[in-house]
């Protein structure tokens, strides 16, 4: 098992030693990205780092965290890494954690594990007040965009993926920007990859933050609002045809139909001076409220439709024989305890 860390590195030089210093023996490759860093955060490694380990892939241009990450993804593929950790060059994500972070995909309970920063109410003193709340409206808008109803700090960057998930990711459609870990979660989620999320503290020293908040009300609204309905698409209408999709159409038709047809006989009774008939009121707030019922029932099977088997467990190199062909022809059986039967690891679980 190959375990590969990616590095992104912008005006980082005072912290990047430092990190590569505390990456643990389980790590066999590191790539420091310079992403055009004005400091050459690149060539400092190279003249000062000694670790074997150690490559630096250079950007030619500055595409940010996403497209430093990618960049280091990609040379993490071509070198048959089997799982790709991604931390930050800054200091604010410690290597000790990153066996926290394979083992739930060595162990095969994920395709994709990212930190969260919320679990230890006392690591949430350290962590500037606006960001706090500004993560939890994020978090909120992820859980819409990405169908994965049971994350939270979708923007944190720490994390692990399987290198056979990154393989089946369009990487070049990846945000490039700050945006990239919340995009990542909306790609895993149209391919249906599980996502663990791993208990961290974030450390917030003197490093400045290069977080523009004003930028990100302004852009990450608009792209999450962008990829919900293109998540709702893919998922219930054209990869799927479920309960879900009937209930998301006739939920609109009802609702749309009911307050038009209660808008029109709004107008005329004040138009006219006559008070809209019972009749005509029920007619307008019946499908409204039957619509909105509709919705909350796609909203409830979206949530329990997170995807709970991974993904890269398909893509083993050597995947285990049928059933008739293993141990003396018998036919193992999930109802059997002992050796041979029955399901191992969940592989062959249930979905849902
Ligand atoms: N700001 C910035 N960071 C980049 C860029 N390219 C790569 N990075 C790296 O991406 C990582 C995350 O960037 P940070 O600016 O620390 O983002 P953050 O941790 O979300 O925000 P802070 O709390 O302000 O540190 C760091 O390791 C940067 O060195 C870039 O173009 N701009
Ligand atoms: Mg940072």
């Amino acid at each position: 098992m190959t375990i590969a860390v990616v590095i992104p590195c912008y005006n980082v030089k005072k912290h990047i030693l430092s990190v590569i210093a505390s990456i643990g023996a389980e790590v066999s490759l590191i790539y420091v990205v310079d992403d055009k860093c004005p400091e050459e955060s690149g060539k400092y490694v190279e003249a000062h780092c000694q670790d074997p380990r150690v490559r630096v892939v250079y950007n030619p241009e500055n595409r940010g965290v996403g497209g430093a990450t990618m960049s280091g993804y990609r040379q993490a593929v071509e070198d048959n890494a089997d799982i790709v950790v991604k931390i930050d060059g800054d200091g604010q994500m410690n290597p000790k954690l990153i066996p926290r972070f394979v083992q739930p995909i060595i162990d095969g309970y994920a395709d994709y594990t990212k930190g969260n920063r919320f679990y230890s109410l006392e690591s949430l003193e350290g962590m500037p007040r606006i960001r706090i709340i500004g993560n939890t409206g994020l978090s909120f808008l992820s859980k819409l965009t990405s169908g994965y109803w049971n994350i939270m700090d979708p923007t944190n960057g720490y994390t692990a993926i399987h290198s056979s998930v990154l393989k089946i990711l369009p990487l070049h459609k990846i945000d490039n920007r700050y945006f990239f870990e919340s995009d990542m979660l909306f790609r895993l989620n149209t391919f249906r990859a599980v996502v663990r999320e791993i208990p961290m503290e974030a450390v917030y020293g003197e490093e400045k933050s290069n977080l523009n908040i004003i930028r990100v009300l302004k852009e990450f609204p608009r792209k999450h609002l962008i990829r919900f309905f293109k998540r709702i698409y893919y998922n219930y209408f054209l990869r799927d045809f479920n309960v879900c999709s009937v209930e998301i159409i006739s939920g609109a038709v009802l609702t749309t139909g009911g307050t038009i047809f209660g808008l029109i006989h709004w107008y005329f009774s004040i138009m006219r001076k006559i008070p809209a008939t019972t009749g005509t009121v029920m007619l307008a707030a019946l499908p409204v409220i039957l619509g909105f019922q509709l919705f909350l029932g796609a909203v409830h099977f979206d949530v329990m439709n997170i995807p709970k088997t991974p993904l890269h467990k398909f893509f083993e190199p050597n995947p285990p024989p049928p059933f008739p062909e293993r141990a003396g022809g018998e036919l193992p059986s999930p109802f059997r305890g002992g050796a041979g039967g029955g399901v191992k690891g969940g592989f062959y679980g249930s979905d849902r």
